[in-house]
């Protein structure tokens, strides 16, 4: 098998199912920037959407979208219990759980990294993505994960958006079951830094969603849990932008 990822990107997530899983697997760097393979070739023509993950197997076939990918991981090993069984609804849980990881924290970080984004529009993106952390944390309480007591696929994808709060100014430090939760998925050795992609940082400090070169831990977020919780005032809502002319790989032209 091998998994197309990114060093600190989604992929993340299916590399530890899979090093959870124990399964053999090749990992590719699709660098997200620049969608070049080490070879030198253009990711682009084996993902034509660009993006990580992207899984292939032996035989060839892709599979693509992080949470599919995950339960595949999951299924392949069901000693591990990575994933409940499959028409159970302990699974449709699971799912219910990769989607709300994707569509609302994924999905809810991503504006805050793309550098198009206008300044007064992160305000809101924030506290929204804050209210899903703040419901995440209590769903998080008396639990040491997602499911209950035993590590899913879920756990994997968590750990992962969660870690990009460091990145944004996010600051999670007033949610201390997410926190909690965070530190003991760190302590796995699936979830250990892949070599190399985060030189000076801690396992502490990973856990804790600080403590890189880019976002040292005693700098304090501005950005506190009170604050991003709160409203914005509709004003500061931006109006519509002007339409984009867009070429045949969906990239802006103008
Ligand atoms: N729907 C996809 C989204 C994956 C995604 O957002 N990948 C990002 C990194 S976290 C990426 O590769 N971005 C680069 C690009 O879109 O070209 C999934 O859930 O797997």
């Amino acid at each position: 098998m091998k998994l197309y990822y990114s060093a600190g990107a989604c992929s993340l997530s299916p590399h530890i199912a899979l090093k959870e899983a124990g399964l053999t697997f090749e990992a590719i760097s699709a660098p997200t920037k620049t969608h070049t393979l080490p070879d030198g070739s253009d990711y682009y023509k084996i993902n034509p959407l660009g993006y990580v993950p992207l899984l292939v197997l032996d035989d060839g076939r892709q599979l693509r979208e992080g949470p599919a990918i995950v339960q595949y991981i999951a299924d392949q090993v069901p000693d591990k219990k990575l994933a409940p069984a499959a028409g159970t609804f302990e699974r449709s849980k699971l799912q219910e759980w990769l989607n709300f990881i994707g569509t609302e924290l994924h999905r809810g970080f991503s504006p805050l990294f793309n550098p198009a984004t206008p300044a007064e529009y992160k305000p809101m993106v924030i506290a929204q993505l804050g209210k899903r952390l703040a419901f995440t944390d209590g769903e998080l309480a008396g639990k040491q994960y997602v499911m209950g007591d035993t590590f899913t696929v879920a756990d994997g994808y968590l750990f992962t958006v969660t870690n990009w709060a460091q990145y944004v100014g996010v600051d999670l430090s007033g949610f201390a079951n997410l926190l909690a939760f965070r530190t003991r998925v760190a302590a796995r050795p699936a979830a250990a830094p892949p070599p190399g992609a985060y030189p000076s940082q801690s396992a502490r400090a990973w856990a804790r969603g600080c403590g890189t070169w880019r976002s040292p831990c005693r700098v304090k977020s501005p950005v506190g849990h009170k604050r991003f919780i709160g409203s914005i005032a509709p004003r500061q809502i931006p109006s519509a932008p002007p339409a984009l002319r867009l070429d045949s790989r969906g990239a802006r032209t103008r």
